[in-house]
């Protein structure tokens, strides 16, 4: 694993500023100057980040219902998400979208998506794509363990695995769907087990330490960009919020969330893991932090400021049948 300063400095960069932006929705909630749904991504970082930071506007992401960590990971604009929250003009997708509809084409971001499941399928075709047209890119499908039990993410794994598609399928396994703990729905414990239906290759990663996310996810990424098919990772992780803000997380004991920020929170064992490797010291890190709390400011500021979008352009970019 070769990882620079730079790749350091940054990865943690990416890291903070999802934990941070996650934080900061939950606080504008309680003030009543945020409306809307909102799945969290705080706990899981460790895995859009280690995923991402192999990849290159070439490379096309596909996300779900808990999609801003994989936004911020693919290189989004933050100011344009938080207006894209605030239902404002200058959001990514100029309000229309929200939180489960953030799309950057130009960074290679198709889109969150609300259907559980629906991301899967589109990575298959993101990948035919690349492979027919040679970009050399790959396509990657970020999705939870609830997804797997959809017949939609059966489908695409077997097309990609057929056609040796440049696709890497990573499963986000925290545990629960919903208020579902994944064993009362799962006949499985290790879901990249599921590979083998498709004889295709998979790995474990600890979704909670980036390092390991990295090493396992670039060897995949890899495989696929020399063309030999796709892999499914199941990164085992945890969400540190409730399914949506508002949960009132009666379906697990708080002992057990307590004992996984405490002991497993991927940005203090990065933190632990950096320093050791010498390359960053503890007050760069600082300076990270600090850098990111002014970003979260003005991209706050800015969306309130911002105005909404005019009722004429309702029907501007996005799709509707015309009678
Ligand atoms: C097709 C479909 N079925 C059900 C839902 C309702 N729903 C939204 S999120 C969710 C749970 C998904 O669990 P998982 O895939 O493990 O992702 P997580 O929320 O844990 O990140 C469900 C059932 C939906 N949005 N789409
Ligand atoms: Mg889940």
């Amino acid at each position: 694993m070769s990882l620079s300063r730079e790749d350091l400095i940054d990865s943690y960069r990416q890291m903070r500023t999802i934990r941070r932006f996650e934080e900061r929705l939950v606080d504008l909630v309680t003030a009543g100057k945020l409306a809307g749904f909102l799945h969290l991504y705080a706990g899981q970082e460790a895995v859009a980040v280690g995923v991402c930071q192999h990849l290159d506007d070439r490379d096309i992401v596909n996300s779900n219902h808990r999609g801003h960590g994989h936004c911020i990971a693919k290189g989004v604009d933050v100011k344009g998400m938080m207006a894209e929250l605030f239902g404002k003009s200058t959001g990514t997708c100029k309000g229309k979208g929200g939180s489960m509809h953030i799309a950057d084409l130009d960074r290679g971001m198709l889109g969150a998506n609300g259907i559980v499941g629906a991301g899967i399928p589109l990575t298959t075709g993101a990948a035919l794509s690349a492979q027919i047209k040679r970009t050399g890119g790959v396509a990657i499908a970020f999705f939870g363990d609830g997804a797997t039990n959809e017949g939609a993410f059966h489908e695409a794994l077997n097309m990609a695995a057929i056609w040796d598609l440049p696709a890497v399928f990573v499963c986000e396994n925290n545990l629960y769907g919903e208020a579902t703990p994944m064993e009362f729905v799962t006949p499985i414990t290790d879901l990249a087990d599921r590979a083998t239906s498709y004889n295709m290759p998979s790995a474990i990663a600890d979704g909670m330490n980036f390092f390991d996310v990295y090493e396992k996810s670039g060897e995949a990424i890899d495989r696929a960009r020399r063309g030999e098919g796709p892999t499914l990772i199941e990164c085992k992780t945890y969400r540190y919020m409730g399914h949506y803000v508002g949960d009132p997380l009666t379906y697990r004991r708080k002992e057990e969330s307590e004992e996984w920020r405490q002991n497993r929170d991927c940005l203090e064992g990065f933190e632990t893991e950096a320093l050791e490797m010498g390359l960053v010291e503890s007050d760069d890190l600082r300076q990270i932090d600090a850098e990111v709390e002014i970003l979260l400011e003005e991209a706050v500021e800015a969306a309130e400021a911002a105005p909404y979008p005019n009722p004429e352009d309702v029907l501007t970019d996005v799709y509707y049948v015309s009678e």
